[in-house]
């Protein structure tokens, strides 16, 4: 930027030089002053491109592109900011793909993302993408960091490139499963899960705990994460009389079960991870949602100072997005602004030198709440907020941990 001012106020000295000149044409002509050099070009920053993936297609695009909106925020207030590696300045490129949510999309975009020499990747959103994805990012070394994918198997690989910064399906569905049996006095519970990587690991986990803690699993029932008809599973699980029904899935199949349930007359508290605890759950389920019948948990959480931080992010979302914050965004922005942290730290954009940088992250003060990485990639320590629904909003009952 220096440089451009000072190529401008040259050009500009020059130009007034050529002016005086002009008006002095009349006189009889001095010998002619050698002509200025010609600037050098400013040379062209350094892009460095970072990758997003999410799905911004088909029934979960909403949490696709607040993802998408997220990193993007991030990556314009570091543009903007100015980003130093190693002495020059660099230009941050987002390169945003769709994985529609798809497996076997989530591997192609993966591969075009490591064609394209990015850096580094923050996604996949899904488990199920985010897993065999990350396959492709190992070999080819590039730091990845889900903000969003729970299910324990994606930093189990042995990947060092794998990062996230979300518990994990045995935190989120084990603390659902105590909370229903020894919070909500659930006795009997049925449980139904969308066959994804996500939905069936939490649904187990849930089981477990539920088992664990007392309770009994009267039903276990799945769908599809495309489903959109319930009535045969839910009227199965009507004859066993269930106190809770746990959803290992996603809102945009959760908002049409709750008004099936409703329809069959079922009263049952209703249970759900992150996959569930999103703004737009609210809107799909509408009045079939009753004040304190849905439960939910968000796979992370800020407490005391850390909170006013998350509102700050919040606001500015919504603001530049005119829409509020799904579930995940602030994890997506925390997640672009540690990898470049890394870098600038690094000294180096190049992957294989700054992710040592980035494993060795330690209490990193991000929107979400303090980060350290664990020896295998995962947050340590990582939070829960256990939400309910009333008056048509989230609410926060507690953080828990
Ligand atoms: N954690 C719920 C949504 C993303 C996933 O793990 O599939």
């Amino acid at each position: 930027m220096q440089f451009k001012v000072k190529s401008t106020l040259t050009v500009l000295a020059a130009a007034t030089l050529l002016v005086a000149c002009g008006k002095k044409e009349e006189a009889p002509a001095p010998a002619a002053a050698p002509a200025a050099a010609p600037a050098p070009a400013a040379p062209a920053a350094a892009v460095v491109k970072i990758g997003h993936v999410g799905p911004t297609s088909g029934a979960i695009a909403h949490l696709g592109k607040d993802n998408e909106n997220g990193a993007r925020m991030a990556v314009e207030e570091l543009n903007a900011a100015g980003v130093m590696i190693d002495g020059k300045k660099v230009t941050l490129e987002l390169m945003a793909e769709d994985d529609a949510a798809d497996p076997k999309q989530g591997t192609a975009v993966a591969q075009k993302l490591t064609d394209a020499k990015v850096v580094g990747i923050v996604g996949h959103l899904n488990s199920g993408t985010t897993i065999p994805a990350s396959k492709i990012y190992s070999d080819a070394g590039i730091p990845q960091i889900s903000p969003s994918a729970t299910n324990p198997k994606y930093t189990r690989q042995g990947f060092k490139t794998a990062f996230r910064l979300v518990a994990d399906d045995t935190q989120l569905g084990g603390a659902l499963g105590k909370y229903a049996v020894g919070t909500l006095k659930g006795k009997s519970i049925a449980v139904i899960d969308d066959r994804t990587a996500y939905g069936q690991g939490v649904a187990e986990e849930f089981t477990k705990a539920v088992e664990g803690a007392g309770g009994k699993v009267v039903a276990k029932e799945f769908t599809t994460d495309k489903a959109t008809d319930f009535n045969s599973i839910l009227t199965t699980i009507k004859g066993k009389k269930p106190d809770v029904v746990f959803f290992g899935g996603m809102d945009a199949v959760a908002g049409p079960m709750l008004k099936q349930m409703k329809s069959l007359g079922i009263k049952a508290k209703f249970m759900g991870g992150d996959g569930i605890c999103s703004t737009e759950l609210v809107k799909l389920g509408g009045d079939a949602i009753a004040d304190d019948q849905v439960y939910c948990a968000e796979a992370g959480g800020v407490e005391g100072e850390a909170k006013a931080g998350m509102e700050e992010f919040k606001t500015k979302f919504k603001a530049k997005y005119n829409a509020d914050v799904q579930v995940y965004a602030p994890y997506v922005y925390d997640a672009v602004k540690i990898m470049v942290a890394s870098m600038v730290k690094a000294n180096s954009s190049d992957p294989a030198k700054y992710l040592p940088v980035l494993a060795a992250t330690a209490d990193y003060k991000g929107v979400t709440g303090p980060i350290t990485f664990d020896e295998k990639g995962d947050i340590k320590n990582g939070a829960l907020t256990l939400k309910t629904v009333r008056a048509g909003k989230l609410e926060t009952l507690a953080v828990i941990r």
